[in-house]
C-alpha cells in the first residue's frame, strides 16, 4: 500500500445539504488519528449505481482509496483505520466486544435512518414526510431507549463507565458511538434531553467530544452541520 492521502468518497455536497452522513464515521476516525485525507465527491452515482468503479466491488459508498487498495462498508472501514492507527482494542476479548458494540451502533444508525424512509427507504425523506410519521414515532418510542439502555450496559461495564467502551484508551468504537449519541441529540433534542436513564452515556459523550483533535474538528469549517433529517 502507498503512503499518499487517503481518499474518501461520498456523495457530493449538494446531495447531502447538509452533514456527511454515514462519511462522517470514518472522518471522526481520521481526525483523531490525525491522519490526512481528500473527500471525493465527483460522479458517485455513476462510479457506484452506474457500475463505473474500477476497485475491489463496492456496494455503495462511503469508500476509502490509497494505491490500488480499496475498501467499503462504515464499519469495516474504521475498524480498520482504527487498527491501522492505533485506536484499537489491546486484548483478544476487547477486540471481539469492539466488533460487537460497532455492529449495533450500525443496526442503530440504520434504523434510526429507515423510520425516516418508511415508504421508500431509496427516497428522499421529503418526498414522504407524512407516510413515514409512524415508523418515526415507534422508534422513538421503542427502539431508541432500547438501543441507548444497551449502550449505558455496555459502557457501565467496562471500569464502571467512567472511560471507554473496552480497555483503558479510546478506539473506532467509542467514535463510532460518539457518531450516534451526536446524531441523536441532533435529530432528537427534546427526547435526547428528557432521556434520564442514560446518565453515563451523556457523560461520555461529552468527554469524547472534548478531546482536542475533535473538538478542533468540530469547531473548524471542515465540520459540517447535520442535515436535520435521517439522523445524517
Ligand atoms: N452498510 C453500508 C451502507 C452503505 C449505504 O447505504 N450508503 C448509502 C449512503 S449513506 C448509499 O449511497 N446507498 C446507496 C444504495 O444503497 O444503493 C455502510 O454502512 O457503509
Amino acid at each position: 500500500m502507498s503512503e499518499e492521502a487517503w481518499k474518501l468518497y461520498y456523495h457530493s455536497l449538494e446531495r447531502l445539504q447538509g452533514s456527511y452522513g454515514r462519511a462522517e464515521f470514518v472522518r471522526l476516525v481520521l481526525e483523531e488519528a490525525g491522519v490526512s485525507y481528500k473527500m471525493v465527491h465527483d460522479n458517485i452515482a455513476q462510479l457506484f449505481k452506474g457500475g463505473e468503479w474500477q476497485g475491489y466491488p463496492a456496494f455503495a459508498p462511503p469508500l476509502i482509496q490509497r494505491g490500488d487498495f480499496s475498501l467499503s462498508q462504515t464499519g469495516v472501514i474504521c475498524k480498520f483505520l482504527g487498527k491501522k492507527y492505533g485506536l484499537y482494542p489491546t486484548t483478544e476479548e476487547d477486540e471481539w466486544h469492539a466488533d460487537q458494540l460497532n455492529t449495533t451502533v450500525h443496526d442503530y444508525i440504520a434504523e434510526g435512518r429507515l423510520s425516516f424512509h418508511g415508504k421508500e427507504w431509496a427516497s428522499s425523506y421529503l418526498e414522504q414526510v407524512e407516510e413515514t410519521k409512524p415508523y418515526q414515532e415507534y422508534f422513538i418510542k421503542e427502539r431508541m431507549p432500547k438501543f441507548l439502555q444497551h449502550f449505558e450496559k455496555a459502557l457501565t461495564a467496562n471500569n464502571g463507565g467512567k472511560g471507554f467502551l473496552v480497555g483503558n484508551s479510546v478506539t473506532y468504537v467509542d467514535l463510532a458511538l460518539l457518531h450516534v449519541l451526536r446524531a441523536t441529540e441532533a435529530q432528537f433534542p427534546a427526547e435526547w434531553g428528557a432521556l434520564t436513564s442514560v446518565p453515563l452515556l451523556k457523560a461520555y459523550q461529552q468527554r469524547l467530544q472534548q478531546r482536542p483533535r475533535l473538538q478542533e474538528y468540530f469547531n473548524s469549517d471542515r465540520w459540517r452541520p447535520f442535515s436535520g433529517n435521517s439522523m445524517m
